[in-house]
């Protein structure tokens, strides 16, 4: 077999974001473009000769091609192995905790999550280090700048690798070993949760709807919930992944997962729904009538983990990202162990959770997860519930009632605007921002300001430093409005407006989030002129 060296230009735009890089397939489908990312990336983590990685990805369009050419390219880097889910498939979570157990240098994940899949979608490649988490911003700004000075990059001419059987084949002197994507998942998540448990509740005649959305989590679902759990069959719909989702969105909100949304607020409702986005990663958790929102389901999972055998010694401390509501705050002061407050990502997670700092951590956008994997979990967060569910014998919503009236209710809702004009969207945030130091004191739609800044981050742990993270504006009767563009976006810009106000009283605890939320509605409105700016009367996602 034979290693060609391609001599190559730089790329522009080769700049991952929040979570990766991501762009349209079509660009991904260009010449040499995923082979000038890859190179990059092996040469910014000083080479990968004789080192192993796990590859492996959500099975949208591109998927299969792209990992034979990561093959093909680690093989001619002089990679000693490459340990590949079946059909290419492996769940983010899934992935990170391979990259651990089998001891792996690093991995790589094809996804570009929650965005729709196709040939006129979305694609990306994300980067992981051997502790299984996404690389921190150190990395991917090497990773970056080695794009743009990139002169050659090496591949074997070789045929595709039959992906479809397991075991092992060689590639050249790189071994390629394919794996079922499952079973060491399903493992780890019966070492953390009490499936005798879980079992039980089925067979006493709960009834769940886990809406696999045609992505990545369709297979572990089934194995697990109703494999292992002996959920009855159909439980998990939509199972099978598909390259473009079906023609959906794999984002599990109210939006896009509406018929399950649907489901649960009608009269057959089960008695849980769930769903998981296009990698599995993220998690939407709905009871009979009763939507969990993000930032609440983590603060419920931090009350009750130790109900679950693999956190039944407790919590060292939870870590949220800064727009996530501070309703996880108040259960760690109940609890006496630490909070943290991380700019939007989980690559911000890894230090706490290497160092044993925070044992679970969360994202308003549907994302929460502990230190069993370095990335976050849908599966393992529904799996929590139903432990949890299990250990209470309560229904969802009771769950939450009495949430609320221990801690308080955080009302929350995230208002996205897609699509927004680059320039414009810069200018609303460039214009908070150089006001920023003016607004304590002035009202805004009858709220006070208190106080207003632009999210910086130092790592507690190695010290590394992440500014301009997000407008935060605080109000005085203790609202709390966060502005920030997405890194994630591959049209224009989306701004996301992330808005929320604690309510003490349990009699006010049940009302609709957005009239609860109304005043601060309207206060982002006045203070950032989102309206005029974006010429949008209305946001086109509320979570
Ligand atoms: C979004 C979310 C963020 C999440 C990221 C990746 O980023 O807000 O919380 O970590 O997506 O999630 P942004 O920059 O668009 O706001 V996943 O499931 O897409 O990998
Ligand atoms: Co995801």
């Amino acid at each position: 077999m034979q290693i060609t060296t391609h001599e190559t230009r730089p790329i522009g735009g080769q700049k991952p974001g929040t979570s990766g890089l991501r762009k349209k397939t079509k660009v991904f489908m260009g010449p040499h473009y995923v082979e000038n990312f890859v190179q990059s990336v092996f040469d910014a983590v000083g080479g990968i000769e004789g080192k192993t990685l796990v590859v492996g990805g959500d099975g949208r369009y591109f998927n299969a091609q792209a990992i034979q050419v990561i093959l093909r390219m680690a093989a001619a880097n002089g990679a000693a192995h490459c340990i590949v889910g079946r059909e290419g498939l492996l769940s983010t979570p899934a992935a990170s905790n391979l990259i651990r157990t089998r001891g792996a240098d690093g991995g790589l994940i094809l996804s570009a999550s929650h965005n729709p899949g196709g040939p006129e979608e979305d694609f990306g490649i994300k980067y992981n280090t051997a502790n299984g988490g996404p690389a921190p911003e150190s990395v991917t700004a090497a990773i970056h700048a080695r794009t743009e000075e990139i002169t050659v990059y090496r591949i074997m001419e070789a045929q595709d690798i039959d992906l479809s059987a397991l075991g092992e084949t060689t590639l050249d002197r790189m071994t390629v070993e394919v794996v079922d994507p499952v079973t060491d998942y399903a493992a780890l998540m019966e070492k953390l949760f009490d499936f005798d448990a879980i079992r039980r509740l089925f067979a006493s005649g709960f009834t769940m709807r886990f809406d696999a959305m045609h992505a990545v989590t369709g297979p572990y679902a089934k194995t697990i919930i109703e494999g292992m759990l002996g959920a009855p069959e159909g439980s998990v719909v939509n199972a099978v992944p598909l390259p473009d989702f079906g023609g959906g969105h794999p984002d599990p909100n109210p939006v896009w997962a509406k018929e399950l949304m649907d489901l649960m607020m009608g009269e057959d409702a089960p008695d849980l729904g769930a769903a998981s986005d296009g990698d599995g990663d993220r998690n939407m958790i709905v009871g009979r009538g009763a939507y969990v929102t993000p930032s609440d389901s983590l603060a419920v999972l931090a009350a009750n983990a130790h109900l679950a055998p693999g956190y039944a010694d407790g919590l060292t401390g939870v870590a949220r990202s800064m727009p996530t509501s501070r309703a996880a705050d108040r259960v760690a002061q109940y609890l006496d162990i630490p909070a943290y407050e991380t700019p939007t990502g989980w690559k911000f997670f890894g230090n706490l959770l290497d160092g044993g700092h925070a044992t679970l951590c969360g994202e308003e956008s549907a994302g929460t997860g502990s230190d069993h994997v370095r990335e976050k979990d849908g599966l393992w967060a529904v799996l929590l519930w139903l432990n949890i569910l299990a250990a209470r014998g309560q229904s969802v919503a009771d769950i939450l009632t009495a949430h609320w009236s221990d801690y308080g209710r955080d009302y929350y809702s995230r208002h996205d605007y897609e699509g927004v004009d680059s320039a414009k969207a810069r200018a609303l945030m460039d214009d908070v921002r150089n006001h920023l130091d003016t607004l304590p004191g002035q009202s805004f739609a009858g709220l006070e300001v208190e106080a207003a800044d632009d999210f910086a981050y130092t790592d507690p742990v190695d010290g590394s430093e992440a500014t301009s993270q997000g407008l935060r504006v605080t109000f005085t009767n203790g609202a709390r409005l966060v502005l920030r563009l997405s890194g994630t976006g591959t049209v224009g810009a989306t701004l996301r407006v992330y808005l929320e106000q604690h309510e003490g009283d349990p009699a006010q605890q049940h009302r609709d989030p957005q009239e609860a939320l109304a005043d601060v509605i309207a206060a982002a409105d006045a203070l950032a002129g989102i309206t005029e700016r974006t010429g949008r009367d209305a946001p086109d996602v509320r979570t």
